[in-house]
């Protein structure tokens, strides 16, 4: 074969390589130290000089014009490579999951514990928390909860590894704390979550939430008590909702009473939620039992307080006409889309 149907062969080859390598493998093939054109190369000497020189021309020619395709060759393939590892590392940085943002809310319990709390801080309580892992001494103890009291029965209270510690089944702890480290006058509220040992149903939740209020100083008396839940009462329901205060039994208080509001329901006729009564209970109350004080070392003689309790998602279903507590622990959207 001729030094241009070589070329020509070589550049068949050529543009049938994928790589470098094969690339190089039609390099060395032709222009190598045995390769087929350098072969003509080094056989011109032994060629008449008259088909020397032509032979001569025609093999550099083509020597020079395979040099040049092996490098276009191997740019093209490089190029290739180079796009395809650009292509296939591509990151979308385009914001697809950022847009439509959907826009969250307060939960209904946090909605209605966060209007309670400002109604009271509004009647100038200071707000407090308190851990939810607790002794038996604050969460009973020092309550005037004594050790056979039922309270204290393992059917209510979840108790931690070892009885040493327990979740708090109230926020009243929180008070004691604060009595703790605070002289009266005191005015706080404490909101916070809450634990029962209790099977899950309409109306019982194991975790529930609470706020809890007390005031402490010289010659507070159960009028304060009454004027400032009935204040609480009608700037949560309304002004023209009726209250009733009946006498009840806390062990932290004496004398003790529940407050009861007309049926948020019915209003007052008789229903199902009121069990045909046509009235709430929503909150337990009473004045600060001496033994309480005597516990924190605040001096009974002195001073008198009120304190109350209430649970807040009993209020959440009152005040949205809630038949089923479960829907507030559900995150169904479509359910808290409506507050
Ligand atoms: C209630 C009812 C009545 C109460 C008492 C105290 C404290 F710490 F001052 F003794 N905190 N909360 C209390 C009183 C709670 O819940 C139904």
């Amino acid at each position: 074969m001729n030094a241009d149907a070589l070329l020509k062969e070589a550049g068949d080859k050529l543009a049938a390589a994928r790589t470098p390598e094969e690339v190089e493998a039609v390099k060395v093939a032709y222009l190598g130290r045995k390769g087929a054109i350098t072969e003509i190369l080094k056989g011109l000497s032994s060629l008449p000089i008259d088909e020397r020189k032509i032979a001569g021309q025609q093999a550099n020619a083509a020597r020079v014009a395979l040099e040049a395709d092996v490098e276009v060759r191997l740019r093209d393939i490089n190029s290739a490579v180079l796009a395809g590892k650009l292509a296939s590392e591509k990151i979308d940085t385009s914001p697809q999951l950022a847009f439509p943002f959907p826009l969250g809310s307060r939960h209904p319990i946090r909605q209605t514990m966060d209007e309670m709390v400002s109604i009271f801080r509004s009647l100038g309580f200071v707000v407090g928390d308190g851990p939810e892992i607790e002794t038996d001494w604050y969460n009973f103890e020092a309550l005037n909860i004594p050790a056979n009291h039922p309270a204290r029965d393992t059917q209510d209270t979840f108790y931690l590894e070892g009885y040493k510690q327990l979740l708090r089944t109230h926020t009243s702890p929180g008070q004691v704390h604060a009595m703790e480290t605070r002289q009266p006058p005191l005015k706080i509220v404490i909101p916070g979550r809450v634990y029962r040992n209790e099977a899950t149903d309409a109306t019982h939740s194991a975790i529930f939430h609470q706020i809890e209020g007390l005031a402490v100083d010289t010659n507070i008396t159960f009028a304060d008590l009454k004027g400032t839940l009935t204040l609480f009462i009608h700037r949560l329901f309304g002004s023209s909702v009726k209250l009733r205060f009946r006498p009840s039994h806390f062990q932290f208080t004496e004398p003790s009473a529940e407050v009861d509001i007309q049926c948020t329901i019915c209003g007052g006729k008789g229903c199902r939620v009121c069990k045909n009564s046509g009235w709430l209970e929503v909150l337990g109350s009473g004045m600060v039992h001496p033994n309480v004080f005597k516990a924190v070392k605040y001096d009974a003689e002195k001073y008198t307080g009120f304190a109350f309790g209430l649970g807040v998602e009993r209020f959440v279903m009152f005040m949205y006409g809630i038949d089923d507590m479960r829907l507030l622990y559900e995150n169904n959207l479509q359910f808290l889309k409506q507050f």
